[in-house]
């Protein structure tokens, strides 16, 4: 029988591998397929991954993806039930897909290059020869190679991207070492946000992978159990826990990730109230000044960004009386409630797969 779903992705993409390992979690029937001009189209672009339902809708975005799942699937929820556990699940998950794309980037490209070449190639025309297959990869990975500096990733901040990606690792390992996820037996949103960067780039590229499997054997093994179907029967940790194992990574997370990301608050604010009469939000709304592992660099500002933001932000300021008061313990604990207050003066939201103001 032919599995309902359909999963159109790519071994070495990033955020396919959010998608799957949250497929494969949740026992879902799929398979994976690359996707055709045809599905881009009535997408609306060229984007993966794209889940094709049973009822022939396609769903772009891995979070959106998740969503539609989580809500046709019930319990057991990727979603803490835990205001505090939900919320720092919630960061964990922006974290992944949008800042930890930084270290992923860098590493493929830097240290990686004549394998993913041939990856690229693969992707396209797995029947061609290895030549051939590198030549391939070598043209359409212009795009990908090319983004590196609007990521923020150049001379001066590769010191600070690397040292900051190594501590993550050791302070992730330690976090495993007694946790088989973040938050206990059963895997949050924020471990299938950590999943994307870590998985597909850090861990299947080979000199990376060998890094990790040194550095953090843990993260290792966090990333086989993430990509192995589950029994669905685990728990979060009671009384919504937060392990202390977590709490530096929170601490690097709001010194240097939100307040990074939150600029494009501040950007898309600007450009919306300056085009009231376009729609669709560009997908780089200006540069700024950033701080990676305490070195200074320059990034593009993406406009979506703001959107994963919000997930975070709007929940923790809809807490009230006992949660509230515990989130902002944990907050002022680890340098973050500054960063929580602050204001979505301009909301955005997705229509038909692009980014608009609300
Ligand atoms: N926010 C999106 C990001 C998806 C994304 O950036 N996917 C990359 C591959 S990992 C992509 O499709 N890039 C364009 C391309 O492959 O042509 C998500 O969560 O699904």
């Amino acid at each position: 029988m032919t599995p309902a779903y359909k999963l159109y992705g790519a071994a070495i993409s990033l955020y396919t591998g959010k998608a799957r390992a949250y497929l494969r979690y949740r026992n879902v029937p799929f398979v994976e397929e690359s996707g055709s001009p045809e599905i881009f189209d009535r997408v609306g672009f060229r984007m993966i991954p794209v889940l094709h339902t049973p009822d022939d809708e396609l769903v772009q975005d891995t979070t959106v993806i998740i969503d539609h799942l989580e809500a046709k699937l019930g319990e057991p929820s990727v979603y803490p039930a835990g205001a505090v556990q939900r919320l720092i699940a919630l960061l964990f998950e922006v974290y992944g897909d949008e800042w930890l794309v930084i270290p992923a980037m860098h590493y493929r490209w830097a240290y990686n290059l004549e394998y993913i070449l041939e990856e690229f190639g693969k992707t396209v025309n797995p029947d061609a020869t290895v030549e051939q297959q590198r030549e391939i990869g070598e043209k359409i990975s212009a795009p990908f190679r090319g983004s590196l500096p609007f990521l923020g990733i150049d001379e001066n901040t590769v010191p600070g991207i690397e040292s900051d990606y190594e501590a993550l690792l050791v302070r992730l390992n330690e976090h495993f070492a007694s946790h088989m996820y973040l938050f206990g037996n059963r895997p949050s949103i924020g471990d299938f946000g950590l999943m994307g960067p870590l998985y597909a780039h850090n861990y299947r590229d080979p000199w990376s992978g060998e890094l990790m499997r040194r550095l953090a054997p843990n993260v290792a093994r966090w990333i086989d159990l993430m990509n192995t179907p589950a029994p669905n029967s685990g728990r979060f940790l009671a009384d919504d826990e937060i392990p202390e194992t977590l709490l530096p990574m929170l601490e690097v997370m709001f010194a240097e990730c939100m307040p990074a990301l939150l600029a494009t608050l501040d950007a898309n604010a600007a450009w919306i109230e300056a085009n009231p009469d376009t729609e669709e939000i560009p997908w780089a709304v200006g540069e700024h000044e950033y701080t990676i592992g305490g070195k200074r660099g320059k990034r593009m500002l993406r406009s979506y960004s703001q959107w994963m933001l919000q997930r975070p932000l709007t929940y923790y300021q809809s807490l009230e009386g006992e949660d509230l008061q515990r989130a902002d313990r944990l907050l002022r604990e680890v340098g973050g409630y500054e960063c929580m207050q602050k204001e979505i003066r301009r909301p955005v939201t997705r229509r038909n797969n692009k980014l608009v103001a609300e």
